[in-house]
């Protein structure tokens, strides 16, 4: 399965630089919190396309016992992670490395260090799988430590179970805020041979529309089980696609960098009415500037839309859990209408050997 192809746009780099123009623009105009996000994500993206390209960081997510960790070995081909009956199991994420040669800064600035060489060879060089804790915990220290991660790997896989596929805490706290990400997206339904076969269709389906929702259309999802086997195949050449093409990387910042323009562009003051807002937006001057550099860092000129819808998600910006709030601010209907265009410089090829089963490696 591929990346979802989408035509060329201005570079990274170049969306990156008119984000940073766009938060000075902004600053003293927009609110303190708007325009210190939209910095963050562009010392983020930074601080990313600096360190290996070569590699891939893919996070197993989802709610606890939905089966992260056991997909977690199966695909490593070792019991690398604990499995558990009493839940949650998993409290710090961990990472598999296939062929983790020069992946050390990478993995410092994600800081996991607890790591393990993959027992499988093939073509999955080059992929950092990470098993993460539950997103749903009732630790908070869980929570914290995926709401970290998430926010800073290339490729987000969802693990979903049957009877939890659905809850609200996926799809309105993740999801829907992520829905620029589609394209580094990709949800796995787990343990479906606890389903007669038609139950599994049915499940597939409603996932898709509730995807759908979520504005998260033609995102990949696979039906597995990590007990059978059945399905793994499937998800190994997923990412066995993803890991050479090494897209993820520059797709995951720009969509980073779409969310944050969008930010910006409805973050005008409170009190400003819909032409008011108009105005910050559209007027020549700094307002012109700062339009130009948003539609700029989007990728599109549809900022101003967005900017002229913006009073409806201000009530959904002030609330929200504090991690994921500046992610809060882009509800998915001003991005929906936010095409991402833009598609980094590839990195070069990777080398290397494939380390052995449950050997720690020095990063
Ligand atoms: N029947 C079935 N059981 C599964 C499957 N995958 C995992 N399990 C079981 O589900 C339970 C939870 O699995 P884990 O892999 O620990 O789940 P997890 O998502 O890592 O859970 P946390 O670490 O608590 O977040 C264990 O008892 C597994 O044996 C599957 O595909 N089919
Ligand atoms: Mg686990």
């Amino acid at each position: 399965m591929k990346l979802l192809r989408r035509k060329e746009g201005p570079s990274l780099d170049s969306r990156l630089a008119a984000l940073l123009e766009a938060a000075s623009l902004a600053e003293g105009r927009l609110p303190e919190q708007a325009v210190s996000g939209a910095r963050s994500v562009a010392e983020r993206a930074g601080a990313r396309r600096n360190l290996s390209v070569d590699h891939t960081v893919a996070a197993l997510a989802g709610a606890t016992g939905s089966g992260k960790s056991s997909l977690y070995n199966a695909l490593a081909g070792a019991e690398l992670a604990a499995v558990g009956v009493t839940r949650p199991t998993t409290s710090t994420a961990q990472a598999a490395l296939w062929d983790g040669e020069g992946a050390g800064p990478l993995l410092d600035w994600l800081d996991v260090p607890q790591r393990h060489s993959a027992a499988t060879a093939g073509d999955l060089s080059g992929l950092i799988l990470l098993d993460l804790p539950d997103h749903d915990s009732i630790r908070i220290s869980h929570r914290l430590e995926v709401d970290r991660l998430v926010e800073l790997v290339d490729l987000l896989v969802w693990v979903v179970d049957p009877q939890k596929y659905a809850d609200a805490a996926l799809h309105e706290r993740y999801l829907r805020p992520l829905a620029a990400h589609r394209d580094v997206t990709v949800v796995v339904l787990n343990q479906v041979d606890r389903l007669p076969a038609q139950a599994v269709d049915r499940c597939l389906r409603d996932m898709r529309r509730l995807l759908d929702d979520d504005g998260m259309k033609g995102v990949p999802v696979l039906a597995v089980s990590a007990r059978t086997g059945t399905g793994l195949p499937q998800l190994r050449e997923l990412l066995e696609d993803r890991v050479s093409e090494r897209e993820s990387w520059s797709a995951r910042l720009a969509a980073d960098v779409t969310t944050a323009a969008a930010g910006l562009a409805t973050a005008a003051p409170e009190q400003a009415g819909p032409a008011e807002r108009g105005a910050v937006a559209g007027r020549p001057g700094m307002g012109g500037a700062l339009t130009g550099a948003l539609s700029q860092a989007a990728g599109v000129p549809l900022v101003v839309e967005a900017v002229a819808k913006g009073h409806r998600h201000r009530a959904i910006v002030a609330t929200g859990w504090p991690v994921t709030r500046w992610l809060r601010r882009f509800r998915p209907d001003p991005l929906r209408r936010l095409r991402v265009d833009g598609m980094a410089p590839k990195g070069t090829a990777a080398g290397g050997v494939t380390g052995r089963a449950g050997r720690e490696v020095e990063g």
